[in-house]
């Protein structure tokens, strides 16, 4: 049966209707689910071994567009739809947005499951079904307010399987539901991300925000992703979500294998598990657990099958996000993977007296990831420079025992969603120019280069990123409510708020750019500031930058002398709808972490494919990228990551002697606590913020400060050549090509997971 017909027997069965009398949220469900049906007539993807993506996030967007375009059937239903009056970008808006993921670590999970269908690959993601996920940020009085994000419908992409599992802490047993939700490959075949939740869930303990009892674990394990850990509580919660996860992981994971008949004993032959960070370690001990108590396995023979079958992926160097558990909290929630843990960690002190490497330390806390080296076959960090730094500094005492181990796998992206699905005119432009080649083989978009001298190329770019820039424009406008204006530079920085990445930096450079434009230094062409950023509520700095920069949107505004010239706008509740938004609008990227700090980063990518020029520091793959595009097409700038390091092990960075001797990083810094800002801002915020800076600055703002504003000033001063940034844009989309999530997962199938 066609497609039309197949949707008209939908609209007609559902709401009695003809397509075109359908509101656009009836057609949204009724493209659900045709959606759905054109997904269970599709093949599952099967071979003898089987890779499982085993994440506490991921953070997959909107599905209709992406899922329609993987089927092969988004242009045909936008063209019956349009017959019918209706707009499918339009139909799209009506899907709400899981929340499974905070950013980086669980958006990157998402690409690669999209990328692991797309290359044929058998594969599953296994994770958590958080109803509320991660919160939903709102600003009230210029601050973030946490509020629940209640994402899940009746009717959605999730499906409920009659798989349950018996979960046993070690003060209580639950059950596990398995839900799962199609990923279809590009044009190819099914694969699953399953996602486990508790049966005994009650969404109605959660109160005022996201406040809600921490210890009733039957009614709140699933609510939400990352429950504030600043307390005991919130610490104990993590870990019963992340035992929950990997218990019902590994039970499935087994099951698969029994009902292929695989010999246990050759379980590496048919399965292995990427463990996305140390979030999941725990399924190394619970599997080892299992074989040992049910499987009649010795231990010795455990161990050997489950390193074999184990392989972590690091994303972060910095000490705080790597996960310790005292082994007081494993006591209490899982005393049964207690004795295992000891009994590798007695191992690994037979073997090796380095302190450094040991599983349990001397104040008796479990380092996660130290478990993960030991006894997983490979440890991958996420971009050349940040394996290098893994293997040379952070966790060089492990490289020299297991050299072998180490590899790395710079990150990607899907060019499905990042360009395919976000930027229509620019696909479509590529192809028109370049053939579609690209679309299957990401390389392809070198091909471009040959057009660097072609007016009517590098003039359609442009035009394409004004119109990219202008849908933007009229977006804010319905939902903030504010004017920006479609003829200024657009910088965007978006992503977690975090110190390291440095939002404050930008913060700075803003308010030096008003302190100019106030003294009667006028830009060129007129600057629009944009920031996206959620921060963990317990994070107190991360809520002052927050608070710093809603008060610098509202000064600007209200600043009839700067407001002509200058805009700053923080959009609320930044996520993957959002991104996919600001993304092919932007003009500047900003990627200006402290050198040696961002793993990888993936918004870098993001935004190069879709015609932005970076300004951004020697960091994560900025490095790879500047190596991409030559010295000519980014803008680089800072201390490198070889002196940070040195800095941070000599301690011999001190703020305060930076912005004592230089007059622009005083004046820039003092303004934060000025009467300008003090009058819509909380001095309580602003003072913290201060003092930070002041007398902290861990994350060494001020050291590259002056360096940020001079390269960003040649840079603003460069978009006044628009044939040089035509060529710029030009050079950064063709030379993205490696950034596709496929190279990244051809590379994981090539070096570690060796499926057929
Ligand atoms: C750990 C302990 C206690 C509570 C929370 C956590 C925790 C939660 C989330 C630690 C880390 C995360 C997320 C990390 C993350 O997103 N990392 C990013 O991963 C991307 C994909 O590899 C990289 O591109 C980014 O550079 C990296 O920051």
């Amino acid at each position: 049966m066609n497609l039309e017909q197949q949707l008209q027997d939908l609209t007609k069965d559902m709401y009695g209707k003809a397509i075109a009398d359908c509101s656009d949220s009836e057609i949204y469900y009724a493209v659900l689910q045709l959606s759905k049906g054109l997904m269970e007539a599709t093949a599952p993807i099967s071979g003898d071994k089987k890779i499982y993506y085993i994440s506490a996030e991921f953070l997959i967007g909107k599905l209709l567009s992406n899922n329609l375009i993987n089927l092969g059937v988004y242009e045909k239903l936008d063209e019956i739809l349009k017959a019918n009056g209706k707009e499918l970008s339009k139909i799209e808006e009506i899907e709400p947005e899981p929340s499974l993921g905070n950013g980086g670590l669980g958006r990157l999970a998402a690409c690669f499951i999209d990328s692991i269908a797309t290359l044929g690959l058998p594969g599953d993601g296994i994770g958590l079904n958080y109803h509320f996920g991660l919160f939903k940020q709102v600003f009230e009085d210029r601050k973030q307010k946490a509020v629940k994000n209640d994402w899940i419908e009746d009717k959605s992409w999730l499906n409920k399987t009659d798989v349950t599992f018996d979960v046993k802490f070690g003060d209580r047993t639950v059950k596990s539901r398995l839900y799962d939700i199609d990923v279809v490959g590009y044009e190819k075949g099914i694969n699953k991300l399953r996602l486990f939740d508790i049966e005994s869930l009650d969404e109605s303990i959660v109160g005022e925000g996201i406040s809600f009892d921490k210890e009733a674990i039957e009614k709140n394990l699933t609510l939400f992703l990352y429950p504030d850990d600043s307390d005991e509580a919130g610490n104990l919660l993590r870990i019963y979500q992340q035992y929950f996860m990997v218990s019902s992981g590994a039970q499935l994971i087994l099951k698969e294998m029994k009902e292929k008949k695989y010999d246990l004993r050759k379980m590496y032959d048919h399965a292995v598990i990427q463990i996305n960070d140390t979030h999941p370690t725990m399924v190394i001990p619970e599997l080892i657990r299992i074989l040992v108590d049910e499987k009649a396995f010795t231990m010795d023979e455990a161990i050997e099958v489950v390193s074999k079958t184990c392989a972590y992926t690091n994303h972060t160097i910095l000490a705080e996000a790597l996960e310790k558990w005292p082994l007081s909290y494993l006591e209490k929630v899982v005393p049964q993977l207690v004795p295992i843990i000891k009994e590798l960690d007695k191992r690994v002190a037979e073997k090796y007296d380095d302190p450094a490497v040991q599983i349990i330390d001397k104040d008796g806390r479990v380092h996660m990831a130290h478990i993960d080296i030991h006894y997983g076959f490979s440890v991958n960090g996420v971009a050349a420079i940040h394996t290098e730094i893994l293997k040379d500094s952070e966790l060089n005492s492990f490289y020299k025992i297991y050299p072998e181990k180490f590899n790395n796998k710079t990150n990607g992206i899907t060019f499905r969603r990042w360009l395919l699905s976000c930027n229509k005119p620019l696909a479509n432009f590529l192809t028109e120019t370049i053939g579609d080649g690209y679309k299957k083989n990401a390389d392809e978009l070198e091909k471009l280069l040959e057009k660097i001298n072609d007016q009517g190329v590098l003039d359609e770019l442009m035009n394409i990123k004004n119109i990219k820039k202008q849908e933007l424009v009229d977006y804010v406008k319905e939902a903030e409510g504010i004017t920006l204006n479609p003829d200024s530079i657009f910088d965007i920085q978006v992503k977690r708020l975090h110190e390291y990445k440095r939002q404050q930096m930008n913060a700075l450079y803003i308010i030096h750019k008003y302190l100019e434009i106030k003294a009667g230094k006028k830009p060129t062409t007129p600057l629009t500031f944009i920031f996206g950023a959620k921060a963990a509520p317990a994070y107190i700095i991360a809520q002052d930058i927050i608070h710093l920069l809603l008060c610098l949107q509202e000064i600007v505004k209200n600043d009839p002398d700067v407001s002509p010239y200058m805009t700053v706008l923080m959009v609320e509740n930044y996520n993957v709808s959002y991104a996919e938004k600001l993304i092919p609008a932007c003009n500047v990227s900003e990627q200006i972490s402290l050198a040696s700090k961002e793993a990888s980063g993936t918004g870098n990518m993001k935004f190069m494919l879709n015609g932005a020029v970076t300004i951004g520091t020697s960091d994560g793959a900025n490095v790879e990228i500047h190596e991409l595009v030559g010295d000519d097409n980014i803008y680089i700038f800072g201390e490198k990551s070889e002196q940070v390091i040195e800095h941070y092990a000599k301690a011999d960075y001190v703020s305060r002697s930076f912005y004592e001797n230089d007059p622009v990083i005083k004046e820039a810094v003092d303004f934060i606590v000025s009467d300008e800002v003090m009058k819509v801002g909380s001095k309580e915020n602003l003072e913290r913020l201060y003092n930070e800076l002041l007398n902290k600055d861990w994350f060494m703002t001020l050291l590259d400060l002056k360096d940020y504003i001079a390269t960003k000033d040649r840079m603003f001063a460069d978009y006044e050549d628009k044939q040089k940034w035509k060529k710029m844009m030009l050079t950064n989309i063709a030379k993205a090509g490696f950034f596709s999530s496929d190279r990244t997962i051809a590379e994981y199938n090539r070096d570690i997971w060796k499926l057929k």
